[in-house]
């Protein structure tokens, strides 16, 4: 049986109190050091996995500490030795994505973005850090909002940012010169799942002629996805969407979706700019654990 604090972790990241990719695996990687034996590690690996279906930088993270634990006769010591080393790529992922992904940011440019991504502000920060200056249209990401978190975040760093509903985002796509999403999971074919809205963003991007880019660790890679499995997507509480609907009404409430590899233009990784074909490759020569 899984104690308070893992208790406490697996119900802030079903609830949407913890929120993206980021924030998620490293609250469950904390709350996983709490594990009093082998037995209970497993469990509460299990248990964490399924707080939430499309969260793979999560899933990677536990296989990753109970694989290496289960090496170790030391449990203790190997357990925060293994979660903290974990914890520790997910932060220098991050911070070598914001650096990198700050030299895509041009001077005077205009870019639009979806929801709320640490990856995705982290790399505006650092531009702005940079001096550079350029204006950002934050889509809102109904239904629970996350674009404000953004908004918030960009304009207390002194970030021009404008904010609009997801459905202006064609009102004001060709006045941008960059899209920079965040992603929740990338895939063996070069996709990318991010936040429901994001394939469609993907799709007037491309009409408009404008440069889609995504920023996202490689440790975001699902390797389920190797064997022909789709990556999971998960389907939220209907009262996001609509407290009290009508009789007769089914309200659907998916939380991501897939944006195709030929709609990406770039994805800014840990290890450099990549095309999401070469995630694969990339992934394979970074992280060989991965591998099922
Ligand atoms: P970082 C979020 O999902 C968004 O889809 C965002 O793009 C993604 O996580 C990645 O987040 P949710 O957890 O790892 O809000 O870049 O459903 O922070």
């Amino acid at each position: 049986m899984a104690g308070k604090i893992v208790q406490k972790a697996y119900s802030d990241i079903k609830n949407l109190k913890i929120q993206g990719a980021t924030n998620i695996a490293i609250a469950a990687l904390e709350a996983l050091k709490s594990a009093k034996d082998r037995r209970q590690l497993s469990e509460i690996v299990l248990l964490l996995s399924s707080a939430r279906p499309t969260e793979p930088l999560m899933r990677n993270g536990l296989r990753y500490v109970a694989f290496n634990v289960h090496q170790h006769y030391d449990f203790k010591n190997s357990l925060g030795f293994w979660a903290d080393k974990y914890i520790q790529m997910c932060k220098s992922a991050l911070e070598r994505i914001a650096e990198i992904g700050s030299k895509r940011i041009v001077n005077n440019s205009k870019i639009m973005t979806h929801c709320h991504s640490t990856a995705v502000t982290s790399v505006l920060k650092k531009a702005k850090d940079k001096y550079k200056e350029f204006e950002v249209y934050v889509c809102e990401a109904r239904p629970l909002f996350q674009g404000r978190i953004t908004a918030k975040e960009l304009a207390s760093h002194g970030i021009k940012t404008n904010y609009i509903v997801d459905s202006a985002k064609g009102t004001y796509i060709n006045d941008m010169d960059l899209v920079l999403v965040g992603a929740d999971a990338l895939t063996a074919e070069g996709n990318v799942v991010n936040k429901i809205g994001t394939s469609e963003l993907a799709y007037i991007a491309k009409e408009a002629d404008v440069e889609f880019g995504v920023a996202s660790e490689l440790l975001k890679f699902d390797p389920v996805t190797e064997q022909g499995y789709l990556e999971p997507i998960e389907e939220r509480e209907p009262k996001e969407v609509w407290e009290r609907p009508p009789k007769r009404v089914k309200v659907r409430n998916p939380a991501f979706d897939v944006t195709k590899a030929d709609l990406i233009d770039f994805v800014v990784t840990e290890e450099g700019v990549l095309s999401p074909h070469n995630i694969l490759s990339m992934t394979h020569d970074k992280y060989p654990w991965m591998k099922r």
